[in-house]
């Protein structure tokens, strides 16, 4: 099994609930477990500001699938729930699943690179990482503690759960 940590936002039509439903398709992949789910969290846009905020949260599964086999399962349930694939770069878009982290593992494919290029710089990524990972060491060796001390919130914050 491997441990692995996605990246979960959204911003259109109703985030909260593109979230769950996508929690909902990761605990049914195959060989695969759910085994926790940061709360979600409330960010502002990174990219153009003339879209809504985001709902962002990180998963972390146990899985047997292969990176490629993982990447084109989590395309799947982006496709499922109306993400569409003409949308430009920092765009809204309804459900956005990023593998942040497979293991210790580095990969550098022209489709998939890990640990995912934005893990380091992002807030919306690296507090919900920090809340379900506190002692969690990147591949380069880097502690994730760190990377959040260095990160501003930029107004992040945890939505009550009700
Ligand atoms: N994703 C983007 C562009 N901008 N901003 C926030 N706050 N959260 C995101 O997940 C995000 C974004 C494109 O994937
Ligand atoms: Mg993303
Ligand atoms: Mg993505």
């Amino acid at each position: 099994m491997n441990s692995v940590y996605i990246g979960l936002g959204s911003n259109l039509s109703k985030p909260q609930k593109q979230l769950n439903n996508a929690l909902q398709s990761l605990s049914a992949l195959p060989s695969s477990q759910l085994i926790q789910c940061s709360h979600f969290y409330i960010s502002q846009p990174m990219g153009p500001k003339d879209q809504p905020d985001y709902v962002n949260a990180v998963a972390l599964i146990e899985t047997k699938l292969q990176p490629l086999d993982l990447l084109k399962c989590t395309q799947e349930i982006e496709l499922l729930q109306g993400r569409e694939r003409k949308e430009n770069r920092w765009g809204p878009r309804t459900l956005d699943l990023d593998i942040l982290l497979y293991g210790n593992q580095q990969i550098t494919l022209p489709n998939l690179v890990i640990p995912h290029y934005g893990l380091k710089k992002r807030e919306f990524v690296l507090y919900p990482l920090f809340e379900i990972a506190q002692e969690l060491t990147l591949p380069c060796g880097e502690k994730l503690s760190k990377l959040v001390d260095l990160c501003p919130k930029n107004g992040l914050r945890a939505i009550e759960l009700k």
